[in-house]
Protein backbone atom coordinates (compact mmCIF):
# COMPACT_ATOMS: atom_id res chain seq x y z
CA UNK A 1 0.00 0.00 0.00
CA UNK A 2 0.77 3.60 -0.24
CA UNK A 3 2.99 4.63 3.20
CA UNK A 4 0.56 8.02 2.17
CA UNK A 5 -2.73 6.73 2.48
CA UNK A 6 -1.97 3.79 4.35
CA UNK A 7 -0.66 5.79 7.67
CA UNK A 8 -3.52 6.73 8.45
CA UNK A 9 -4.90 4.56 11.12
CA UNK A 10 -8.52 5.07 9.88
CA UNK A 11 -8.73 1.49 8.33
CA UNK A 12 -10.17 2.68 4.61
CA UNK A 13 -7.08 4.08 2.37
CA UNK A 14 -7.75 7.89 2.39
CA UNK A 15 -5.16 9.78 0.90
CA UNK A 16 -3.53 12.25 3.51
CA UNK A 17 -3.79 16.28 3.20
CA UNK A 18 -1.12 18.30 3.36
CA UNK A 19 0.23 19.29 6.39
CA UNK A 20 -0.64 22.72 7.07
CA UNK A 21 1.08 25.28 6.74
CA UNK A 22 0.92 26.51 10.30
CA UNK A 23 1.07 23.30 12.80
CA UNK A 24 -2.29 23.34 14.72
CA UNK A 25 -0.73 21.79 17.41
CA UNK A 26 2.25 24.03 18.63
CA UNK A 27 2.36 25.52 22.29
CA UNK A 28 4.69 28.45 21.93
CA UNK A 29 6.97 29.59 24.30
CA UNK A 30 8.91 26.42 26.23
CA UNK A 31 10.31 25.53 29.81
CA UNK A 32 13.71 24.89 28.75
CA UNK A 33 16.30 23.71 31.80
CA UNK A 34 19.26 21.10 32.23
CA UNK A 35 19.51 20.84 36.00
CA UNK A 36 18.10 16.98 36.72
CA UNK A 37 20.01 14.75 34.67
CA UNK A 38 18.47 12.69 31.44
CA UNK A 39 18.80 9.45 30.80
CA UNK A 40 18.28 7.83 27.27
CA UNK A 41 15.68 5.09 28.27
CA UNK A 42 13.34 8.34 29.56
CA UNK A 43 14.16 9.58 26.13
CA UNK A 44 13.30 6.56 24.51
CA UNK A 45 10.24 5.76 26.84
CA UNK A 46 8.66 9.40 26.28
CA UNK A 47 9.21 8.98 22.19
CA UNK A 48 8.12 5.88 21.18
CA UNK A 49 6.64 6.49 17.64
CA UNK A 50 10.24 8.09 16.87
CA UNK A 51 11.32 5.13 14.40
CA UNK A 52 14.70 3.20 14.79
CA UNK A 53 17.97 6.00 13.58
CA UNK A 54 15.96 9.13 15.41
CA UNK A 55 13.25 8.79 12.26
CA UNK A 56 9.55 10.42 12.45
CA UNK A 57 6.58 10.96 9.91
CA UNK A 58 4.13 12.41 10.85
CA UNK A 59 0.98 9.88 10.42
CA UNK A 60 -2.08 12.35 10.19
CA UNK A 61 -1.37 14.61 7.21
CA UNK A 62 1.32 14.41 4.33
CA UNK A 63 4.43 16.67 5.51
CA UNK A 64 5.14 19.55 2.69
CA UNK A 65 9.22 18.48 3.52
CA UNK A 66 11.44 16.07 4.33
CA UNK A 67 14.25 17.32 7.31
CA UNK A 68 17.73 16.04 7.70
CA UNK A 69 18.89 17.18 10.83
CA UNK A 70 22.88 17.21 11.35
CA UNK A 71 24.68 17.96 14.65
CA UNK A 72 28.73 17.99 14.48
CA UNK A 73 29.91 15.77 17.97
CA UNK A 74 32.60 14.62 19.89
CA UNK A 75 32.38 13.43 23.90
CA UNK A 76 29.19 15.29 24.59
CA UNK A 77 26.71 12.15 24.77
CA UNK A 78 25.44 14.37 28.10
CA UNK A 79 24.06 17.09 25.76
CA UNK A 80 22.76 14.62 22.90
CA UNK A 81 20.30 13.31 25.73
CA UNK A 82 18.64 16.74 26.62
CA UNK A 83 19.03 17.90 23.09
CA UNK A 84 16.94 14.59 22.36
CA UNK A 85 14.89 15.16 25.12
CA UNK A 86 13.44 18.70 23.80
CA UNK A 87 13.87 18.54 20.20
CA UNK A 88 12.22 14.96 19.33
CA UNK A 89 8.17 16.26 21.22
CA UNK A 90 9.29 19.90 19.47
CA UNK A 91 9.81 18.28 15.56
CA UNK A 92 6.62 15.98 15.96
CA UNK A 93 4.60 18.65 16.64
CA UNK A 94 6.09 20.74 14.06
CA UNK A 95 4.55 18.34 11.39
CA UNK A 96 8.03 17.22 9.07
CA UNK A 97 9.31 13.95 8.23
CA UNK A 98 12.83 14.07 9.85
CA UNK A 99 15.63 12.21 10.53
CA UNK A 100 18.50 13.19 13.39
CA UNK A 101 22.50 12.26 12.20
CA UNK A 102 24.88 12.52 14.95
CA UNK A 103 28.19 12.85 12.82
CA UNK A 104 30.67 11.88 15.29
CA UNK A 105 34.37 13.02 14.52
CA UNK A 106 36.70 10.03 15.05
CA UNK A 107 39.71 10.16 17.32
CA UNK A 108 41.59 13.10 18.73
CA UNK A 109 42.79 15.22 15.76
CA UNK A 110 41.46 18.74 15.83
CA UNK A 111 37.70 18.97 15.92
CA UNK A 112 36.42 20.86 12.24
CA UNK A 113 32.70 21.37 12.83
CA UNK A 114 31.67 22.40 9.16
CA UNK A 115 33.52 19.81 7.85
CA UNK A 116 31.61 17.56 9.77
CA UNK A 117 28.45 18.92 8.35
CA UNK A 118 29.35 18.54 4.56
CA UNK A 119 29.91 14.52 5.46
CA UNK A 120 26.71 14.82 7.03
CA UNK A 121 24.86 16.29 3.70
CA UNK A 122 26.70 13.61 1.93
CA UNK A 123 25.87 10.89 4.46
CA UNK A 124 22.39 11.57 4.77
CA UNK A 125 21.61 11.70 1.02
CA UNK A 126 23.24 8.30 1.37
CA UNK A 127 20.66 7.31 3.83
CA UNK A 128 17.47 8.50 1.98
CA UNK A 129 17.69 10.43 -1.13
CA UNK A 130 14.65 12.51 -1.12
CA UNK A 131 15.70 14.98 1.97
CA UNK A 132 14.63 18.58 0.68
CA UNK A 133 15.81 20.23 3.99
CA UNK A 134 19.36 19.78 6.05
CA UNK A 135 19.16 21.91 9.35
CA UNK A 136 23.03 22.39 10.99
CA UNK A 137 22.64 21.94 14.66
CA UNK A 138 25.40 22.27 17.76
CA UNK A 139 24.13 19.38 20.38
CA UNK A 140 24.38 22.35 22.92
CA UNK A 141 21.41 24.23 21.97
CA UNK A 142 17.50 24.25 22.23
CA UNK A 143 14.93 26.31 21.10
CA UNK A 144 12.84 28.38 23.84
CA UNK A 145 10.00 28.44 21.48
CA UNK A 146 7.95 25.56 19.25
CA UNK A 147 7.09 28.46 16.52
CA UNK A 148 10.59 28.66 15.64
CA UNK A 149 10.06 26.13 12.65
CA UNK A 150 12.34 23.57 11.69
CA UNK A 151 12.23 23.46 7.80
CA UNK A 152 14.35 25.76 5.22
CA UNK A 153 12.79 28.58 3.66
CA UNK A 154 12.89 30.89 0.28
CA UNK A 155 15.94 32.29 1.90
CA UNK A 156 19.00 30.30 4.17
CA UNK A 157 17.58 30.21 7.57
CA UNK A 158 19.59 31.12 10.76
CA UNK A 159 17.26 29.97 13.83
CA UNK A 160 19.43 30.81 16.72
CA UNK A 161 19.34 34.33 16.52
CA UNK A 162 18.92 34.60 20.37
CA UNK A 163 20.79 32.65 22.51
CA UNK A 164 20.85 33.21 26.34
CA UNK A 165 24.65 33.09 26.43
CA UNK A 166 24.48 36.60 23.96
CA UNK A 167 21.47 37.79 25.80
CA UNK A 168 18.81 36.68 23.83
CA UNK A 169 20.83 39.43 20.81
CA UNK A 170 22.20 38.72 17.60
CA UNK A 171 26.02 39.24 18.72
CA UNK A 172 26.67 40.83 15.35
CA UNK A 173 24.40 41.44 12.18
CA UNK A 174 26.06 38.65 9.86
CA UNK A 175 25.96 36.26 12.53
CA UNK A 176 25.01 32.58 11.30
CA UNK A 177 26.09 30.74 13.71
CA UNK A 178 24.33 27.62 15.92
CA UNK A 179 21.52 26.69 14.28
CA UNK A 180 20.97 27.11 10.41
CA UNK A 181 19.19 25.59 7.89
CA UNK A 182 19.77 25.06 3.78
CA UNK A 183 17.58 23.28 1.19
CA UNK A 184 19.25 21.10 -1.11
CA UNK A 185 19.88 23.52 -3.92
CA UNK A 186 21.04 26.81 -1.61
CA UNK A 187 23.70 24.28 0.03
CA UNK A 188 24.90 22.91 -3.53
CA UNK A 189 24.82 26.43 -4.51
CA UNK A 190 27.61 28.06 -2.05
CA UNK A 191 29.62 24.49 -3.11
CA UNK A 192 28.56 23.67 0.84
CA UNK A 193 30.57 24.82 3.70
CA UNK A 194 34.14 24.82 3.89
CA UNK A 195 36.88 21.84 4.84
CA UNK A 196 39.45 24.18 6.01
CA UNK A 197 38.31 25.68 9.30
CA UNK A 198 40.42 23.49 12.10
CA UNK A 199 39.43 24.44 15.46
CA UNK A 200 36.93 27.03 17.30
CA UNK A 201 35.72 29.81 15.16
CA UNK A 202 35.21 31.47 11.52
CA UNK A 203 33.54 28.43 9.71
CA UNK A 204 29.94 30.37 10.15
CA UNK A 205 31.10 33.95 8.91
CA UNK A 206 32.63 31.93 5.80
CA UNK A 207 29.26 30.19 4.99
CA UNK A 208 27.38 33.56 5.81
CA UNK A 209 30.05 35.40 3.32
CA UNK A 210 28.83 32.28 0.79
CA UNK A 211 25.28 33.03 0.95
CA UNK A 212 25.95 36.74 0.69
CA UNK A 213 28.60 36.06 -2.08
CA UNK A 214 25.78 33.72 -4.10
CA UNK A 215 23.69 36.55 -4.22
CA UNK A 216 21.04 34.91 -1.24
CA UNK A 217 20.12 36.75 1.72
CA UNK A 218 19.50 35.13 5.72
CA UNK A 219 16.34 34.78 6.66
CA UNK A 220 15.71 34.99 10.54
CA UNK A 221 12.61 34.39 12.50
CA UNK A 222 11.52 37.19 14.88
CA UNK A 223 13.46 37.70 17.97
CA UNK A 224 10.81 36.45 20.58
CA UNK A 225 10.47 33.18 18.67
CA UNK A 226 14.21 32.85 17.93
CA UNK A 227 15.16 32.32 21.24
CA UNK A 228 17.52 29.50 22.84
CA UNK A 229 19.00 27.97 25.90
CA UNK A 230 22.84 26.53 25.46
CA UNK A 231 24.19 23.89 27.64
CA UNK A 232 26.54 25.53 30.02
CA UNK A 233 30.09 24.16 29.41
CA UNK A 234 33.73 24.58 29.01
CA UNK A 235 36.19 24.86 26.28
CA UNK A 236 36.64 21.42 24.83
CA UNK A 237 39.99 19.69 24.30
CA UNK A 238 41.36 19.73 20.59
CA UNK A 239 39.14 22.59 19.36
CA UNK A 240 41.16 25.75 20.56
CA UNK A 241 40.59 28.83 18.77
CA UNK A 242 42.09 28.79 15.83
CA UNK A 243 44.45 31.77 15.16
CA UNK A 244 43.62 32.03 11.53
CA UNK A 245 40.33 32.42 11.32
CA UNK A 246 40.05 35.81 10.62
CA UNK A 247 42.21 36.28 7.46
CA UNK A 248 40.80 33.25 6.35
CA UNK A 249 37.07 34.83 6.22
CA UNK A 250 38.66 37.30 4.27
CA UNK A 251 39.33 35.60 1.18
CA UNK A 252 35.87 33.18 1.20
CA UNK A 253 35.10 34.73 -2.17
CA UNK A 254 38.36 32.37 -3.77
CA UNK A 255 37.81 29.77 -1.31
CA UNK A 256 34.48 28.79 -1.86
CA UNK A 257 35.08 27.33 -5.48
CA UNK A 258 37.99 24.90 -4.71
CA UNK A 259 37.12 24.51 -1.02
CA UNK A 260 33.97 22.56 -0.08
CA UNK A 261 31.32 19.85 -0.76
CA UNK A 262 33.16 19.33 -4.49
CA UNK A 263 36.47 18.68 -2.37
CA UNK A 264 35.51 16.76 0.21
CA UNK A 265 37.49 13.79 1.28
CA UNK A 266 36.89 11.69 4.45
CA UNK A 267 36.83 7.49 5.84
CA UNK A 268 33.50 6.41 6.87
CA UNK A 269 34.36 5.08 10.27
CA UNK A 270 30.68 3.13 11.13
CA UNK A 271 27.24 3.69 10.97
CA UNK A 272 24.74 3.02 13.72
CA UNK A 273 21.04 3.19 13.87
CA UNK A 274 20.06 3.70 16.96
CA UNK A 275 16.59 4.06 18.08
CA UNK A 276 16.93 8.19 18.90
CA UNK A 277 19.44 9.02 16.29
CA UNK A 278 21.68 7.64 13.46
CA UNK A 279 25.22 7.84 14.54
CA UNK A 280 27.97 8.41 11.39
CA UNK A 281 31.83 7.96 12.86
CA UNK A 282 34.33 9.40 10.61
CA UNK A 283 37.52 10.27 10.08
CA UNK A 284 37.61 13.52 8.40
CA UNK A 285 42.18 13.74 8.94
CA UNK A 286 43.98 16.27 10.45
CA UNK A 287 45.16 20.07 9.65
CA UNK A 288 47.85 20.31 7.01
N1 LIG B 1 31.45 19.96 19.41
C1 LIG B 1 31.49 18.68 19.98
N2 LIG B 1 32.64 18.27 20.61
C2 LIG B 1 33.73 19.07 20.69
C3 LIG B 1 33.67 20.36 20.12
C4 LIG B 1 32.53 20.79 19.50
O1 LIG B 1 30.52 17.93 19.94
O2 LIG B 1 34.73 18.63 21.28
C5 LIG B 1 30.25 20.36 18.63
C6 LIG B 1 29.00 20.50 19.48
O3 LIG B 1 27.86 20.21 18.69
C7 LIG B 1 29.06 21.97 19.83
C8 LIG B 1 29.53 22.56 18.51
O4 LIG B 1 30.45 21.61 18.02
O5 LIG B 1 27.82 22.45 20.24
C9 LIG B 1 30.18 23.93 18.64
O6 LIG B 1 31.28 23.92 19.54
P1 LIG B 1 31.31 24.72 20.92
O7 LIG B 1 30.10 24.39 21.71
O8 LIG B 1 32.62 24.51 21.57
O9 LIG B 1 31.23 26.21 20.47
P2 LIG B 1 30.66 27.36 21.35
O10 LIG B 1 30.90 28.60 20.58
O11 LIG B 1 31.54 27.35 22.69
O12 LIG B 1 29.27 27.04 21.77
C10 LIG B 1 32.85 27.78 22.66
C11 LIG B 1 33.54 27.46 23.99
C12 LIG B 1 32.88 28.18 25.13
C13 LIG B 1 33.70 28.08 26.38
C14 LIG B 1 32.98 28.82 27.47
C15 LIG B 1 33.63 28.68 28.78
N3 LIG B 1 32.80 29.29 29.79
Amino acid sequence: ADPASSANHSGTEKPLLPCQEVPPGLVGRLLIEFSSPMSMERVQRENPDVREGGKYVPLDCQPRQKVAILIPFRHREHHLRYWLHYLHPILRRQKVAYGIYIINQYGEDTFNRAKLLNVGFLEALKDEDDYDCFIFSDVDLVPMDDRNLYRCYEQPRHFAIAMDKFSFRLPYAGYFGGVSGLSRSQFLKINGFPNEYWGWGGEDDDIFNRISLNGMKVSRPSGHIGRYRMIKHDRDKHNEPNPQRFTKIQNTKVTMKRDGISSLQYRLVEVTRWPMYTNITVDIGKPP
